[in-house]
């Protein structure tokens, strides 16, 4: 943590803001914006299916314990869970990231059946690529066979000349989540959804949910199917205390972590010595009560270890936070400078599931970065 000249906190995080940024964990139905919730709630409580008044104390509220979280995201998938509003909500999500200098995306998502809505996980999946194929407020780079790399490598960062009005672009990437509750024929039905749209934008494979439902061997097929098809995958590990799956989920060795709260010491040796890199989010870890506070998380321990990390929100709407508040957190909380901010943002780059092509445009996307940032 070297020493620069002091700035104020409004200069850093307008600093922050402007910085290129690579966000590898986010959920989709976790980063709705408030005002869409607010609006979607307020069009069920007229048709009488939710009581309006009690959902908007509850998405206003600002604490947020872990078993909170999980009822929420059984209220949010009632008001989001129809084809349009995913279509909606993924169209909102990018346009959000991409509006703070977010270069790369990967969105995770749960696919969902539902049968009263006609909804299968194929069909949840196909309304997501239709969200990303409506953006418009930036220039979205999805397929491979949409690169269009020599123009990327020469672009400045993020920001491209469109006519003359500047125009953002983002890389976007999906993973499919499972989730905790489902079996091992559900989980098996989206490693092999991932596996079908490959072509669509879909790179990997992500184990979420509620840290205090399920077991370990019910995923562990479905995982193991998946990394056998040589999809990458990422997991939450410890978010809460549980020896026998932190150590199983380690001995997977997958690709990334996300979380990595409630290590014992053995576990902290093991983790770092097989240096998978890990998804920290900050915000979210404190209010969950993952970390005991901000100054106490373990990103401190991880980032002098020289441990490969990358910054991430986790559930931007939920807990209120952006990609830029995390790393503003990181600069005011454990004092690291504009120049080593730049480089944690950079060195994020070879955490991310896109191939080669991508990570090289990235590079240069720091590399050409707006000098006042470097
Ligand atoms: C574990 C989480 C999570 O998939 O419907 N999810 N899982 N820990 C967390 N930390 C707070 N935050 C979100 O997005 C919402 C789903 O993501 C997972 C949960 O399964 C939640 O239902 P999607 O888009």
């Amino acid at each position: 943590m070297d020493t620069e000249r002091k700035v104020s906190a409004e200069e850093m995080r307008e600093w922050c803001f402007a910085l290129p940024k690579v966000e590898l964990h986010a959920h989709l139905n976790g980063s709705v914006r408030n005002s869409t919730l607010l609006e979607l709630a307020k069009q069920l409580g007229d048709k009488g299916v939710i009581v309006f008044e009690d959902v908007m104390d509850v998405i206003m509220k600002n604490g947020r314990s872990l078993p909170e979280c999980f009822k929420l995201f059984d209220l949010f998938h009632i008001l989001t869970t129809d084809h349009d509003t995913v279509t909606r909500i993924t169209k909102e999500v990018v346009e959000d990231f991409a509006a703070e200098n977010v270069i790369y995306l990967e969105i995770r998502t749960t696919p969902k059946n539902n049968e009263a809505k006609g909804m299968t996980k194929r069909s949840y999946m196909n309304a997501v690529v239709k969200g990303l194929k409506q953006v418009e407020a930036v220039d979205v780079a999805l397929f491979d066979s949409n690169f269009r790399t020599n123009e990327t490598l020469n672009s400045q960062p993020a920001i491209e000349l469109d006519g003359d009005k500047k125009k953002k672009k983002i890389y976007v990437r999906l993973l499919l989540s499972i989730d905790r509750r489902e079996t091992t024929s559900a989980a098996l039905d989206t490693v092999n959804l991932a596996m079908e749209m490959k072509d669509q934008g879909v790179i990997g494979i992500d184990l979420s949910g509620n840290p205090v439902v399920g077991e370990w061997e019910t995923y562990l097929p479905a995982l193991q199917h998946a990394k056998e098809l040589g999809i990458p995958i990422t997991i939450h590990c410890g978010e809460v205390a549980n020896k026998k799956e932190i150590q199983a989920v380690l001995d997977f060795c997958p690709q990334r972590l996300g979380h990595v709260c409630c290590l014992n010491d053995i576990e902290w040796k093991k983790l770092k010595s097989l240096m998978i890199p890990v998804e920290i989010c900050l915000t979210s870890n404190v209010m969950t009560g993952g970390a005991p506070s901000l100054e106490l998380h373990h990103f401190a321990d991880l980032y002098n270890a020289r441990h490969p990390l990358s910054l991430c929100t986790d559930d931007c709407g939920l807990f209120s936070t952006s990609l830029s508040n995390e790393y503003y957190l990181v600069a005011t909380t454990f004092g690291l400078s504009k120049s080593e901010l730049f480089q944690l943002a950079q060195d994020a780059v070879q955490f991310v599931f896109a191939d080669d092509v991508v990570k090289k445009s990235l590079k240069q996307m720091f590399k050409h970065a707006d000098k006042s940032l470097v």
